[in-house]
């Protein structure tokens, strides 16, 4: 079979870097348009890198200067990539669809949905066991993690917290678009809609001390069944310190963002928050939660959920012992500018503190907004260098194509976003596309990770509900290739990194999807559209 040109399988913007990729010479590339056949272009730029983790050679076709709207494929020697469009509503539709899949995976309400067809009636609704008391308690609500049908404290408060960036980094998106749910509140746009169903299932895994529990689910897996038909007891687990703080954090933002929408929503989610924190403040680290048998969101340490929580609460109250807090502990959770950043994960949530601080430079202050910029900007120069070395453009390291290596990279590319925003440089910005363009196909396998996104993307996720029903819920980000999901599932294939993915339903380490993958991808999604809509419009 001759290999198939890598794009990204949805489009380009079009104004907007465009570039396709082959390990076949690309001398000849033409863009085709797709109904008429004709050759609409062919002066294409070329280059090509020595990939050093497929010991192979890239090529790149870059068509940038072509702005026609309309429906494409990239072809050369025969080879021929899928269709794709130029239009400026990619972002935006992406958006969506990334956004949407949180409303299709809730938890504790019947769904009907028309614009997908995925449909079941209610689920999980029932009161849960709380391990430590045997107390019964009702814990309804929330968004299922992933392909199973758990409820986890660290995913729901990383996630929410990510989605909620975009009060800052995409106001304008945020208020647009529509995402078609059941309810609307008034004034709210539906993106905060959808994270309230997920801070609402948050309120009720909070203790009255303030200490937050850490999941509820049954002891087991389920089968690969309907969520109504996954009836084993369910236990709520023992309270967590890096719960409690990634709960604080996220209420506290939260609070931030609705206060001019909701005065009482805002106050509730800050009382909350400041009760987690009380927990925190007389309570040294809790970190082995019992956990029974299912998903261990097991973390080292909770010092960066603190400063992430304690940030939060700075640029929320203006309480000067919250920024004593944050500038004491800095540098031993985050060190000086020269040390990495992570992408933003559920382990470590650090690089939250600097996102959060840099997007806010009224209420951070001098002092901590300029170290939270020197230190993303320095960390974004650094992604630049790896990404050059990369015949796909992706910011991802050799150790990083390990589980949810798609999330990283968009985690990769919501930094860059972060520092495009600082700092207006256009690298940044192309540098933060190509991690989207990436995970939606720009790849070595030619491979869209998100279901529904183009003509050769993920079809069969690791997903009871899509694995039960035979419907695939859109929208869902997977894992993405692993160098050590064959380890892990026994169906991923055993070959270098870039290369390590299969789209098998059994293969969850590497096509399990989660709510944590979702929320870079929609924050990136919702950037892109901001600045092509200022530059649109200015
Ligand atoms: O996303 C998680 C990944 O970072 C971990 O390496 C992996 C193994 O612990 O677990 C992943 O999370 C899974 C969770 O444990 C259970 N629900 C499904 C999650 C996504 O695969
Ligand atoms: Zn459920």
């Amino acid at each position: 079979m001759e290999e198939r040109i890598a794009v990204n399988q949805v489009g380009y913007a079009v104004h907007q870097s465009k570039r396709a990729f082959s390990r076949s010479p690309l001398a000849s590339a033409t863009l085709v348009d797709v109904k008429t056949k004709a050759v609409v272009f062919d002066q294409g730029e070329l280059s090509q890198r020595f990939d050093p983790l497929l010991q192979d050679t890239v090529f790149q076709w870059e068509f940038t200067k072509f702005k026609r709207p309309g429906e494409y494929k990239v072809v050369a020697d025969g080879a021929s990539s899928v269709a794709f469009r130029i239009s400026d509503g990619v972002y935006r539709e992406i958006f969506t669809l990334a956004a949407r899949s949180y409303y299709l995976q809730r938890c504790g309400e019947a769904i009907h949905d028309p614009v997908t067809g995925v449909a079941h009636p209610v689920c999980h609704n029932r009161l849960a066991t709380v391990l430590e008391t045997g107390d019964l308690r009702d814990v309804a609500g929330g968004w299922h993690d992933a392909g199973d049908y758990g409820r986890y404290m660290q995913t729901a408060g990383v996630s929410t917290g990510q989605l909620l960036l975009l009060a800052e980094m995409a106001p304008d998106t945020v208020a647009e678009v529509r995402l078609t749910l059941p309810e609307a509140r008034v004034r709210w746009p539906d993106l905060w809609t959808e994270v309230a169903y997920e801070l609402e299932w948050m309120f009720k895994m909070q203790r009255d001390d303030g200490a937050v529990y850490h999941k509820v689910n049954t002891d087991r897996f389920c089968a690969m069944v309907l969520p109504q038909e996954d009836t084993e007891p369910l236990w709520v687990y023992d309270v967590a310190t890096p719960d409690t703080a990634i709960f604080a954090a996220s209420m506290a933002r939260a609070a931030r963002v609705l206060r001019p929408l909701d005065q009482a929503y805002a106050e509730r989610a800050l009382a909350a928050a400041l009760r987690a924190w009380k927990f925190l403040a007389t309570t040294g680290p809790l970190l082995h939660p019992e956990n029974g048998h299912t998903g261990a969101y097991l973390t080292q340490s909770d010092r960066d959920e603190r400063l992430w929580a304690a940030a939060e609460l700075w640029l929320t109250t203006g309480d000067e012992p919250y920024r004593d807090y944050v500038e004491n502990n800095w540098q031993m959770v985050l060190g000086d500018p020269a040390k990495p950043l992570s992408g933003i994960n559920w382990e470590d949530v650090s690089t939250l503190v600097p996102v959060a601080l840099s997007l806010d430079p009224a209420r951070s202050g001098e002092a901590l907004w300029r170290r939270a910029q020197a230190h993303l900007l320095r960390n974004a120069e650094r992604l630049l260098q790896q990404i050059r070395q990369h015949g796909y453009e992706v910011a991802l390291e050799a150790s990083e194509y390990v589980w949810a290596s798609a999330k990283a990279a968009v985690a990769h590319g919501l930094n860059l976003a972060v520092a495009h925003r600082l700092s207006g440089r256009k690298e940044f910005l192309d540098a933060a596309l190509a991690q989207w363009n990436f995970v939606l196909g720009a790849n070595a396998l030619s491979q869209s990770w998100l279901t529904g996104a183009g003509e050769a993307s993920t079809r069969h996720p690791h997903n009871r509900y899509v694995v039960a029903s035979g419907i695939l819920i859109p929208g869902l980000l997977a894992g993405g290739p692993n160098a050590n999901g064959y380890r892990q599932d026994h169906r991923a294939p055993k070959t270098v990194g870039p290369l390590a993915y299969i789209d098998d339903d059994e293969a969850f380490s590497v096509n399990e999807n989660a709510i944590d993958y979702n929320a870079p991808l929609v924050v990136l999604s919702a950037y892109l559209n901001e600045v092509r809509l200022s530059q649109t419009s200015g």
